[in-house]
């Protein structure tokens, strides 16, 4: 018989209803609850990308369709999903007590998210670990996987794509920009090998689709006063119209692997502002979401993980 054993599957979460907006947002905010303003100004742009996020529905699919996809594709072990959120129920906690309870002893977890960070990753893989710690649940834990050459090749393939579908004009004067969600540039002293891991990510991307012209940039900071990393990628859009002229832009970003709120409206509305102020053309390619190359790309750095 196959040996059986626990798939956590940790992802960011998103409102599933208007009510919990401001839980949520509260919950992000490490328990301190948003201001008025601040939680009108997030309600305002769940409405403006239709009502509430796709994200709850994507992060499902892809903890099934990564469940199935190992169970296809090899034949020692039978893996179980479990979902583990870290702003909303199932939280993480809740996800790792019902594989005790239901008499899981070993499990294999991953983020929904290619970078490593101490703000991320490491604390939805240490809040798996102290949870695991009450069963005597033994937890194998992917730290970062942006390198994975199945998901660079998914990302290759999508740009090849976008740049098949520019005009000629476009095609010859065009800036790739790469992102990932920004944190508090305090990180850096921290040692924190995110920033590094982006910039290299977007240089494997753009290698392996033969393009020169790129730059790494930062998207949808927080609303404190402290610094946040940069350039922000609307910032970076302008500036590079300026040196460049360029005629079109193409947005990938690679920091997230779903269609939800900081793609919807941080660069399909945000930066598409930019781009019909500046007269440049807007293209983003297809996230991963539940692609079946993606889903590949994340059983192979699973069953990687559990061979290495
Ligand atoms: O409903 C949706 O579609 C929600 C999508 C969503 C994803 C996401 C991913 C990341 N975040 C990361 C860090 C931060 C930090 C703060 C912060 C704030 C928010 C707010 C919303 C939100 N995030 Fe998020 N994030 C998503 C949604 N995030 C809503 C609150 C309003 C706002 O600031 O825009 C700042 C907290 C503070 O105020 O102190 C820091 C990181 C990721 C990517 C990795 C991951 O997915 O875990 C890092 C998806």
């Amino acid at each position: 018989a196959r040996k059986k054993m626990g798939l956590l599957v940790m992802a960011y979460g998103t409102p599933n209803k208007e009510e919990d907006i401001e839980r949520y947002y509260t919950h992000i905010r490490h328990g301190r609850r948003p201001s008025d303003e601040l939680l009108e100004d997030l309600k305002g742009r769940y409405k403006a990308i239709g009502g509430l996020s796709p994200l709850a529905r994507i992060t499902e699919g892809q903890a099934e369709g990564l469940e199935k996809r190992l169970n296809e594709i090899q034949d020692e072990i039978e893996f179980k999903a479990y979902l583990g959120l870290k702003h909303i129920e199932p939280f993480v906690e809740d996800a790792v007590k019902q594989m005790a309870d239901d008499g899981i002893t070993e499990a294999v977890s991953i983020v929904l998210a290619p970078h490593f960070s101490t703000f991320s990753v490491k604390s939805y893989n240490g809040r798996a670990q102290d949870e695991a710690a009450k069963y005597g649940l033994k937890i194998t834990s992917v730290e970062s996987w942006y390198d994975e050459p199945k998901f660079i090749q998914f990302w290759v393939d999508e740009l090849k794509d976008v740049i098949n579908r520019m005009t000629a004009e476009e095609r010859d004067n065009y800036a790739l920009i790469v992102s990932a969600h920004s944190l508090p540039e305090k990180i850096l002293q921290l040692g924190d090998p995110y920033p590094k891991q982006l910039e290299e990510t977007a240089q494997l991307i753009a290698e392996g689709a033969g393009v020169s012209n790129y730059a790494v940039g930062w998207q949808s900071a927080g609303q404190t006063p402290e610094p946040w990393l940069g350039p922000d990628v609307q910032d970076l859009t302008r500036d590079l119209y300026e040196e460049k002229g360029y005629k079109a832009f193409i947005y990938i970003p690679v920091g997230f692997v779903s269609t939800h709120l900081e793609v919807l409206y941080d660069n399909d509305y945000e930066c598409k502002v930019v781009t019909d102020e500046i007269g440049a053309s807007y293209y983003r390619p297809a996230m991963p979401d539940v692609q079946p190359a993606f889903i590949d790309a994340l059983a192979t750095i699973v069953l990687n993980k559990l061979q290495g």
